[in-house]
């Protein structure tokens, strides 16, 4: 699997999966942290199907966030009302996961809220699923 080769905690990790067809949660980002979120998926580029997401978040120093709740929410931009929404895992070193399942090609947006302590990160990207 190539999911273990590059990621083995993965293997060992719950992962939950996203939720079809809940409302997303609106509002703008408000960020009250000095954290930084990237994502990277597998497979690259994503297809329709599973999709496994995971972020990277880290301070303004660099050093990875621990511990914190992550929420996912997928909104199928070239529709209205397609979204999904879930928990991201905590796999250690600031990594934080879940398997989506894609059902349609197209533009979606992931966004991303990270919540610790009282600091809250909010964070959008665009995907396009193939
Ligand atoms: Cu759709």
């Amino acid at each position: 699997m190539q999911i273990r080769k590059i990621f083995p905690s993965f293997a060992l990790a719950i992962l939950l999966i996203l939720t079809a067809c809940s409302t997303s949660a609106g509002g703008e980002n408000q960020n009250s942290a000095s954290y930084t979120a990237t994502m990277q998926v597998l497979p690259d580029p994503p297809l329709v199907g599973d999709v496994l997401l995971y972020f990277t978040v880290l301070d303004a120093k660099g050093d990875p966030i621990t511990g914190a709740t992550v929420e996912v929410g997928a909104d199928h931009t070239d529709m209205s009302g397609m979204g999904m929404h879930g928990p991201a895992t905590d796999q250690g070193k600031g990594v934080y996961a879940i398997t989506t399942n894609f059902s349609m090609t197209g533009n979606w947006k992931i966004s991303v809220k990270v919540v610790k302590n009282s600091e809250e990160f909010t964070k959008d990207f665009n995907l396009v699923i193939r």
